[in-house]
């Protein structure tokens, strides 16, 4: 892989596209930017064409089917030896991660190890992929059910999760005997890369995986997407928001193609009156303001029970005060910078829209400036985008603050009476994707397993930490209600066939010839003609 030098600091990762297992090159590039240190100029990568992506999935469709000729189990080898490599190089990649998109190293390290845990759950069912056997009606005659591939599927994945969320569309997409595009998010093409550096590493064949850099809208992103109405892609996996989600099913839908869609989420943690406070706000704070609130997952409203809401409310403040915010390399820190400009103005004018709607800051939540660094901050203010919490008190569910979701350190306070409303309020949103629920009482626990409308729920843990085996994804404005993970998204990348085998050696009827079964001793019935 290609590095170039810079004046001071580490090197720049020069990326390229893969198309058809060889490198390209495009006329036009861009540069992405450390956004712990604007300075530092982390990898390059092309702006893909709309011919070369076209170009991409030609090339995607021959190989998929020689790659859907090789047996299962063999094809889930790879996976074995990604993983192997994914692990010797654990360390390195978590360091680039967190250089990259800002990702705490610890947390960098989590969401490296998310891929090696994928990897491994899909080695193992490389070596079951079950379909059934199933009776049939008739005598001497077989019936049979197999897990296909779909063909050439289109990746498009976010930026906060640079490894993990890919390795969830990929892995799976791959072993099922598919073959993937993939274009990343332009906030992480240079892990992307040595991702990509890995799969070949690992022995997958030549075209099975390219990988097409650039930006989203009006670009890779949105010519990509458009290969499925040019009939090149068969299928589309998305993580990202719920716009540019809704205008993926739209292609999707009228194509006949059911997207994976992995959208926003406006995620409730609900705290009620006889819940382990110091385990609750525990939970709201890693839930609010780890990986500085840009997880899909991150708790959004905090709903709690008005008895207990005035020590909730010193607690989280007092807790959210003393987080440390800084460099992601540093071992130390809460959390980092904000991945991009975009996320950071986005969460600038949020904190307007609370404050004219009449939510009380109880923490300002602004942008950290060089002169006025929070207490214990160690990151670079001038160079970096970083972001002090923000905790929005007095917060009603028909805000526009309650109702948006904003990816950043921000959270709100919602006060409810009892588990009825808390209930109402944690579904009081168009998204649906994960939930949270702190209570020692069973039947409250049960109450809200079964009401809640979000994909995800956890009982006394945060909204955020999904593992790599459960399935993943959400309901209303958070999805399409395809899941990620486990075995349940063998769906996603396999269509159902049904075979019949029959050795009568003569013509049988299904539905008509059939044995009649007896009704001797039963009553007559009467004459109706
Ligand atoms: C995302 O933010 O898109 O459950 C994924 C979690 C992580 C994945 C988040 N395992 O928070």
């Amino acid at each position: 892989m290609e590095t170039r030098a810079q004046p001071a600091g580490r090197p720049t990762l020069v990326t390229r596209n893969v198309i058809g297992g060889a490198p390209r090159d495009a006329a036009d590039r861009y540069e992405r930017r450390n956004p712990a240190n604007r300075d530092d100029v982390v990898s390059t990568a092309p702006l893909t064409p709309e011919a070369d992506l076209r170009e991409a999935c030609a090339r995607a469709r021959e190989a998929q089917r020689s790659w859907a000729r090789v047996p299962a189990p063999q094809r889930a080898g790879v996976l074995g030896r990604l993983a192997a490599l994914l692990r010797e190089r654990k360390e390195a990649l978590s360091r680039f991660v967190a250089r990259e998109v800002g990702k705490p190293l610890r947390e960098a390290r989590g969401s490296v190890q998310e891929a090696i845990d994928t990897a491994e759950f899909f080695q193992s069912e490389g070596r079951r992929l079950y379909g059934q056997t199933v009776p049939s009606e008739l005598p001497m005659k077989e019936l049979f059910t197999y897990r296909r591939p779909i063909g050439v599927v289109g990746v498009i994945t976010a930026g906060n999760f640079p490894i993990a969320v890919p390795s969830w569309k990929i892995i799976p997409a791959l072993l099922c005997g598919n073959s993937v595009v993939w274009k990343p998010s332009d906030d992480a093409p240079g892990t992307a890369a040595l991702f990509a550096e890995l799969w070949e590493r690992a022995g997958l064949p030549a075209g099975v995986l390219s990988v097409v850099h650039g930006r989203g809208g009006g670009c890779a992103g949105e010519h990509l997407a458009n290969q499925a109405d040019a009939g090149l892609l068969d299928k589309i996996s998305f993580t990202g928001s719920t716009a540019v989600g809704r205008r993926i099913g739209e292609i999707c839908g009228r194509n006949l193609q059911v997207p994976s869609l992995e959208l926003g989420g406006k995620n409730p943690l609900v705290i009620l009156a006889d819940a382990d406070l110091e385990l609750a706000v525990e939970g709201a704070l890693w839930a609010s303001f780890g990986t500085a609130g840009q997880r899909c997952t991150s708790a959004g409203n905090l709903i709690v029970d008005r008895r207990v809401l005035p020590t909730v409310r010193d607690l989280l403040v007092q807790r959210a005060s003393a987080l440390v915010i800084g460099d992601p390399l540093d071992e130390g820190v809460d959390y980092g910078p904000m991945i991009n400009q975009r996320f950071l103005e986005r969460w600038i004018e949020q904190r307007t829209i609370g404050v004219d709607e009449g939510a009380e800051p109880l923490l300002d939540g602004r942008r950290i400036a060089p002169d006025a660094a929070p207490a214990g901050f160690r990151g670079d203010a001038a160079r970096g985008l970083y972001a002090a919490p923000r905790i929005f008190d007095r917060v009603r569910m028909s805000m526009r603050v309650a109702q948006e979701e904003c990816f950043g350190p921000t959270v709100n306070l919602v006060e409810v009476d009892g588990l009825e409303e808390a209930i109402a309020a944690a579904n009081g949103t168009p998204y649906g994707l994960s939930s949270a629920i702190y209570t020692r009482d069973a039947g409250a626990m049960l109450r809200f397993k079964e009401e809640i409308r979000a994909g995800m729920t956890s009982v006394n843990n945060s909204t955020t930490g999904a593992e790599a085996h459960l399935p993943f994804g959400g309901n209303g404005w958070s999805g399409n209600g395809t899941r990620e993970s486990g075995i349940w998204v063998l769906d996603s990348y396999t269509r159902w066939q049904a075979v019949n085998v029959d050795l009568a050696g003569k013509l049988q009827k299904a539905q008509i010839d059939l044995a009649e079964a007896s009704a001797d001793g039963a009553p007559p019935w009467p004459d109706l003609a």
